[in-house]
């Protein structure tokens, strides 16, 4: 479509080129992995075109760039991403099926690239694909990990992790860059010479490069994202080992080892420990030297450097940046302490991503030291001229304090914007989370809500609701969101609607299809699709909507006759391995399902899917087809959610709380668009106050008590009848997410919801209304935001 010059002729001639030449395979006995390869060659090099051409006028023309420092980057699948962005997809698919390919089985080969936890990273992925669209000069900067998240299963319903190795297959994107390379240092002592400190570093690795080309839409302009891999800086200690220290001769090569080589999967409970310490400060030195290099190739004043650069920290995990950035400048270049100290603020932004307490990093004064001793005096520098600069500043307000470094403080005092990514959590950090220092800093905080690829989010993966959008109001509407309001005329005659119905069961006949051969559940594609798909955590209240499907099931078999609408209730995601309440709420899950499941009484009118190891590539298939979002955190707890924009942009309406961007995404599609329920914010904060809160809530609500009585008595574990013992006097005693509270909520407005989906016209009309006014959730709005409020640079396109 886009790339005119390329026919199908030549297409195929390269895959074969590269099946050959790079693959040395012949067609007759090339795997769908060879073939994959071939095509994923043969597609790359169309993107290395637009990727030099960015390159070339970004130097030629001296643009600002935008450095985007992420410990994550959850990327998912690229080929037929790039496929798609190139406008190559219809070619690729034709080729392949010359050869006597699949093109889906092709794509379903290729491994998630799964370096990151959830939301942020993805969020990160996101701004890099929206970036690249928009034309705006940029570099992502993260760490290669040898294995990304970890890979889930069930046993006997228990969520048990396997290690992931997305890097045994060859990746295909990527071009090593030994060529680039910096020695990154930790530990050892800071000297004093001639009046200057000098850190000797007591241990180094290299941190070496591995580019990445990012395409945006339509190939018009490509960035790079740049991950670095860990080597050693000597293969080996000859004197120890000369010595006969065998063990300490290998050191050098053990932690290079291990630096690269995981991703923490935590992405909530934050634990100092101090090999993550090490992977943050190896990600932002690498970034920050190579950063100055570029810099300094084609200028000689570093002063101007916030002129020509901005980096962006997602998160406070490289909030190190302050200070190593004051370091090199001071240190490296000579540049006098408090100058350097307002060029790094000039050149620094920080995104919060969380209010929630133990997921706020603070480091142990002693394991900071320790692993960064100049960093260490410059943060008590950077915190004493911050005391002194701000008379004002309460005592107990500050970077260091009780023997610990508190990143987020000093992320909010390095940077000169600090944000929110929904108009509430920017409210609540306000407020709650850094009130001292707003007063301080008047007008540094300020909001950017999220946004997704809509390329990847509904044009790749909704092939059916793309095709109908384009045929109903053109195309051009991929990257001008705001377009798709051209639909809401069209919502209003039925032939419209039924096509728009017909697209969702295109979809849901196809995840019933992969139910079926995947999970070996089979469920009924008319049936509601009702999803709920993200990390478990008990903010989250995967346990409201378990509890409310027993209560539902509960009634169904207490009126069999009763006119139900059938419901396949959809789970998915991982808990952190450490996080032993979540692993008891997926054991939960699963063991709901299967008793509900074996019901024949219920059988048709109720069915509870849990997939294991959500991923990316999982969120593809399920959101197309879904019917309902469930969003239903305790309000004031998710900062944004960036989900809940994709399931509006496939046509779910929303059930949820006023939390994070759904108060954005109510405020956009209408009230009566949305099934809302549930305390707000400022009433989850007063309804604790009362210690009785939940076992008051309980004994008024009839529903919840058989429910929780149904499971105490063992219902859904009849072998191990008290295992769900210490959950329900949870729910009872210490219910601070407020379960109880919200349930007969949240049961009302599933009741509603129920009422809704029967009237097919009306349920139709809200789907095609939340596709339609999704617009505004378009990464390519946030990133303009983010270009125009923090990073004052321009696009190039
Ligand atoms: C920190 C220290 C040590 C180890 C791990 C971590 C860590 C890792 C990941 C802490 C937090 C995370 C991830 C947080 C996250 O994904 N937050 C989500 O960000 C999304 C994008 O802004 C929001 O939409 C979600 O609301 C928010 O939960």
């Amino acid at each position: 479509m886009f790339d005119t010059q390329l026919t199908l002729p030549d297409l195929k001639t390269a895959i074969l080129q590269h099946l050959t030449y790079t693959l040395g395979k012949d067609a007759q006995n090339a795997s769908v992995y060879d073939w994959r390869m071939a095509l994923s060659f043969a597609i790359r090099d169309r993107i290395v075109g637009p990727w030099f051409a960015s390159t070339r006028r970004t130097w030629a023309e001296d643009r600002k760039r935008v450095y985007y420092l992420s410990m994550e980057f959850l990327i998912g699948r690229l080929l037929e991403d790039a496929c798609v962005n190139l406008g190559l997809r219809d070619l690729a698919v034709q080729a392949m099926e010359d050869f006597g390919q699949d093109f889906s089985s092709i794509v379903e080969n290729e491994p998630d690239a799964a370096l990151g936890n959830g939301g942020l990273g993805r969020l990160a992925a996101c701004f890099m694909e929206s970036m690249a669209t928009i034309g705006c000069p940029a570099y992502g900067y993260g760490i290669r990990y040898e294995h990304g998240l970890f890979r889930q299963r069930f046993e006997a319903g228990h969520q048990v992790e396997t290690p992931e190795d997305w890097l045994l297959s060859r990746h295909p994107w990527e071009f090593e860059r030994p060529e680039s390379a910096y020695t990154i240092g930790f530990k050892g002592t800071v000297e004093n010479r001639d009046g200057r400190e000098v850190w000797v570093p007591g241990e180094t690795v290299q941190a070496e490069a591995y580019d990445t080309p990012v395409v945006g839409w339509q190939g018009k302009w490509a960035n790079t994202l740049r991950l670095w891999g860990a080597r050693p800086t000597t293969l080996f200690d000859l004197e120890r080992f000369n010595r006969g220290d065998y063990t300490a001769a290998a050191e050098p090569e053990t932690l290079a080892r291990t630096l690269s080589r995981v991703l923490y999967p935590d992405d909530t409970t934050y634990q100092g420990k101090e090999l993550r310490l090490k992977q943050e400060f190896f990600l932002t030195s690498a970034a920050l030297q190579d950063i100055l290099r570029r810099y300094l190739k084609n200028h000689n004043d570093i002063r101007a450097l916030p002129k020509h650069v901005a980096i962006q920290m997602n998160d406070t995990h490289p909030a190190i940046a302050g200070p190593e950035l004051i370091r090199l400048l001071t240190d490296g270049h000579g540049v006098e302490f408090v100058e350097a100290l307002e060029i790094a603020q000039a050149c620094l932004g920080y995104t919060n991503h969380t209010l929630l307490p133990e997921a706020l990093e603070r480091w142990a004064t002693f394991t900071f030291g320790n692993v960064l001793p100049r960093h260490m005096q410059i943060v008590e520098r950077i915190d004493a001229w911050h005391k002194d600069e701000y008379h004002s500043r309460p005592h107990y307000v500050g970077i260091v304090k009780h023997h610990e470094v508190r990143m987020g403080e000093l992320a909010f005092i390095m940077a000169h914007k600090v944000n929110g990514v929904s108009a509430l959590h920017s409210e609540l950090i306000k407020k709650n989370l850094f009130p001292e220092l707003d007063k301080l800093h008047p007008g540094r905080i300020i909001n950017e809500t999220n946004g997704v690829t809509p390329r990847r989010w509904l044009r790749m993966c909704n092939r059916p609701l793309s095709n109908l959008i384009t045929d109903t109001i053109g195309d051009g509407w991929e990257d001008d969101l705001d377009r798709l309001r051209d639909l809401e005329p069209h919502v209003e005659q039925k032939g419209f609607r039924d096509a728009f119905g017909a697209a969702k069961r295109v979809n849901k006949a196809r995840l019933s299809d992969w139910l079926r051969t995947e999970c070996g559940v089979s469920v009924n594609p008319d049936a509601m699709f009702d999803v709920q798909v993200k990390r478990i955590h008990e903010y989250k209240r995967q346990l409201l909507n378990i509890l409310e499907t027993i209560a539902h099931w509960h009634a169904i078999k207490q009126n069999p006759k009763g006119r139900w609408v059938p419901r396949v209730k959809i789970f998915g995601g991982k808990s952190a391995p450490g996080y032993a309440v979540a692993k008891e709420i997926i054991h939960l899950i699963n063991d709901v399902a299967s008793v509900v499941n074996s019901d024949i009484e219920t059988r048709d009118l109720l069915t509870i899917v849990y997939p294991p190891n959500y991923n990316v590539s999982m969120a593809e298939r399920l959101i197309p087809a879904a019917d309902l979002s469930e969003q239903i955190s305790t309000a004031g707890k998710e900062a944004s959610g960036t989900g809940n924009m994709k399931f509006m942009m496939n046509g779910a309406p929303t059930i949820g709380t006023l939390d994070g961007a759904n108060v954005e995404i109510l405020q956009e599609v209408g009230r009566e668009n949305f099934f809302l329920f549930g305390l707000t914010a400022e009433e989850v904060l007063k309804r604790r106050e009362d210690g009785d809160h939940s076992k008051k809530a309980i004994e008024a609500s009839k529903p919840l008590q058989d429910v929780l009585q149904m499971i105490a008595e063992g219902r859904f574990c009849p072998t191990q009848k008290d295992r769900y013992h210490g959950l329900v006097h949870r729910v009872w005693h210490h219910d601070y997410f407020l379960v109880a509270d919200d349930f007969d909520a949240y049961r009302a407005a599933q009741a509603e919801v129920d009422r809704a989906f029967a009237d097919r016209d009306r349920w139709l009309r809200m789907a095609a209304m939340n596709t339609a006014r999704s617009g505004f959730f378009s990464s390519d709005r946030t990133i303009r935001g983010y270009m125009k409020d923090v990073w004052s640079v321009e696009a190039a396109l």
